[in-house]
């Protein structure tokens, strides 16, 4: 495995690639040209520029995280195939830029959702936080609201202004696609993309949806062991794979994740290791890294992902407030920077224990 951090580009995070340089162990970024909307073509300067600005600080670029797929692509309309084509076009010129990872999600109009962007821990620290309850309370666009009025004047991915404009049109979208339908249509973008997959070598990683079931009546399939296996063997290609996150699958705790990682072998190409804290199956905040201080038994996580034979970038994910950082939440330097050295002994202790 490789360890790395997830970096926006220097115009949207409040971390460097200096500081990310300085974190033990840590060779590569995760990365995206964060300005670009879904469904447009990634320019071979913009991808070229992006990679000097990251090799120039003495790191490379080990995965994009995301190329976004439009919402025409999700929910199967007629223009979906003039977005397919942008889509192959951005990943051919990723491949001749010999970028081998994308990771990207096929969740309906919202990517992951939180209710809470700063709850307190009993360590003054804070972090994202879930409950089902405030998700039923609060409509679509307030929730569009909130988010953007709370992320310390970043733009939280998936959760860009401009979208909130469109949520009443994107609901619209979606009113006829059920979860068959979203499996159809995430069988048609795949089968149209692996062929330049092949041809570059660009592993597609799906991240999972997150929480992992149906939020404001909007299907969501990426969700359990069934379904994942499912979309593997529905496109049965090494290059259509699986970003395994286990704060992601890990929300709904009736998903084994060391026993998915084990079911996934060769088919998971990244990895997010972080960890959640249960107070009840329906309402969770993320923990630090730590076993101890959340709900999962991350060594067994990595262990899994040890004896599996995962070669891929892994990276720590959304990380807790500290030290008075002011940042992106969940994108902090401090805890992810934590999380990244805790990892990494995890994975020596492993890999010596093997030996
Ligand atoms: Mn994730």
């Amino acid at each position: 495995m490789e360890m790395t951090l997830r970096w926006y580009g220097s115009k949207f995070d409040t971390v460097t690639l200096s500081q990310i340089r300085q974190i033990p162990g840590v060779t590569g970024v995760i990365t995206t040209l964060y300005d670009t909307k879904p469904g447009e073509v990634w320019t071979r300067s913009a991808i070229a520029a992006l990679k000097d600005e990251v090799a120039a600080a003495g790191l490379h670029i080990s995965g994009i995280e995301s190329v976004n797929v439009h919402d025409a692509i999700k929910a199967g309309t007629p223009e979906r195939d003039f977005y397919i084509d942008n889509y192959i076009e951005t990943l051919r010129n990723l491949g001749e830029a010999d970028i081998h990872l994308v990771c990207y999600n096929f969740m309906p109009v919202f990517d992951w959702t939180r209710t809470e962007l700063a709850r307190r821990r009993p360590d003054g620290s804070t972090v994202l936080a879930y409950t089902q309850a405030a998700v039923d309370a609060l409509d679509p666009e307030r929730m569009f609201n909130e988010v953007s009025a709370n992320s310390n004047g970043t733009v939280m991915p998936g959760w860009e202004p401009d979208r909130l404009a469109h949520v009443k049109e994107l609901f619209e979208l979606y009113s006829t696609v059920d979860s068959e339908a979203l499996f159809a249509n995430l069988k048609y973008f795949l089968e149209r993309i692996m062929p330049v997959c092949n041809e570059y070598d660009i592993k597609m990683a799906i991240h999972p949806d997150d929480p992992a079931w149906p939020i404001f009546g909007l299907p969501r399939i990426i969700i359990n062991k069934e379904n994942i296996l499912r979309m593997m063997k529905m496109v049965d290609d090494v290059h259509n794979g699986v970003t395994f996150c286990s704060g992601s699958y890990g929300t709904n705790l009736e998903n084994d994740l060391p026993d998915m990682i084990r079911s996934l072998k060769g088919r998971i190409h990244f990895a997010h290791v972080r960890n959640l804290k249960f107070h009840s199956p329906d309402n969770f905040e993320e923990a630090a890294h730590l076993s101890s201080d959340g709900s999962f038994d991350m060594y067994e996580i990595m262990r899994a992902l040890y004896e599996t034979g995962f070669s891929g970038p892994i990276r720590p994910d959304h990380g807790r407030m500290i030290w008075d950082e002011v940042a992106m939440p969940g994108y902090g330097l401090y805890d992810r920077a934590l999380g990244a050295a805790y990892l990494n002994g995890l994975w020596e202790a492993i890999d010596k224990s093997h030996k």
